[in-house]
């Protein structure tokens, strides 16, 4: 019997690579369909801990990454046996982490979050008396804390796609604009830009901003974050004006250069076999950074 094949493609990958998958999402909603997914084979056109997260929570499937290095700056920056330590010299804080980690930080983690739950979790467990600390994404931990006024302790790591936008030269692009323009953003970037939008949210959630968006048509829509979604913006509202949030003056040009290492060749290449294969966690591992994973789906249900 062949194989059965299923490829999930994130959304800050190329329109091209969006067209050939089977599934198209943020990496909850690749998460979750990789959890129930039948499929005998997973092709995941993302990064290497989306397709991390996929094999722990599917560990029956062969997982593929088209590109070994399809890294994140959030992994690259965070000194496992570091975090540990840190972790350690917090021994009466809940350890709660972005997804955006390795399989490894998983497995030191209490709590898993992404962009969309976070808030409500973090609420969950300040409603409980505990106290918190939270890693990798110091932008995000940085915006929570401001937002509810929270003191959590934080690691120090940043996307560096997100970390570029710019306050300067964001005020300049919306002070050129003549008609009313806004501002939304994902809450990896900066503090300041962040203070400047008018909804701060997750890769869908800025995608259902957009959906719903019942404002004048020559209103202008800055949109930080990475540029891929801003294809799925446009599809879904192409009468708007939707524009990159700038990373200097005139530029809005920035692009997830991981994400990118997923080319039409890799991902083709992937569905015949081809490619990293997620086989080189532990059952430890695995069952280690599964428990915080399942604690946020079961909160998210
Ligand atoms: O990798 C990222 O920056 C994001 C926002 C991923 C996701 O889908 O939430
Ligand atoms: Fe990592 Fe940033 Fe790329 Fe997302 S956009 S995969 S957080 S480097």
């Amino acid at each position: 019997m062949s194989k059965r094949i299923v490829t999930l493609a994130h959304y800050y990958t190329q329109p091209e690579i969006q067209q050939m998958a089977d599934k198209v999402g943020d990496s909850l909603e690749l998460s979750l369909f990789a959890r129930e997914s039948k499929a005998d084979i997973i092709v995941f056109a993302g990064v290497r801990f989306m397709a991390e997260t996929a094999k722990i929570l599917n560990p029956q499937a062969e997982v593929i990454l088209p590109d070994a290095g399809s890294t994140c700056s959030l992994v690259t920056q965070t000194d496992v046996e570091a975090l540990r330590q840190w972790r350690e010299s917090h021994p009466d804080h809940v350890h709660v982490s972005y997804i955006n980690s390795s399989a490894a930080h998983k497995a030191l983690s209490d709590w898993i979050v992404t962009s969309r739950n976070v808030d409500d979790i973090i609420a969950h467990l300040y409603e409980q008396g505990k106290k918190v600390i939270f890693s990798p994404d110091r932008n995000m931990g940085g915006y929570l804390n401001y937002q509810y006024g929270y003191d959590m302790p934080l690691w120090s790591a940043v996307c560096e796609v997100h970390d570029k936008f710019n306050e300067a030269a964001l005020n300049e692009a919306l002070e050129a604009v003549n008609s009313k323009a806004y501002l939304i953003a994902h809450p990896e970037s900066p503090l300041p830009v962040l203070k400047r939008a008018q909804y701060v949210g997750s890769t869908s959630g800025m995608l259902n901003w957009i959906k719903a968006y019942d404002g004048a048509v020559s209103d202008v829509i800055f949109v930080a974050t990475e540029d891929g979604i801003l294809y799925n913006m446009r599809l879904a509202r192409p009468e708007l004006d939707i524009r990159q949030a700038p990373i200097y003056a005139g530029c809005q040009c920035n692009s997830c250069p991981y994400m990118k290492m997923n080319t039409i060749e890799a991902v083709k290449r992937a569905q015949q076999g081809q490619g990293t294969r997620i086989d080189y966690l532990s059952q430890a591992e695995m069952d280690a950074a599964r428990l915080p994973i399942e604690r946020m789906l079961d909160f998210s249900q």
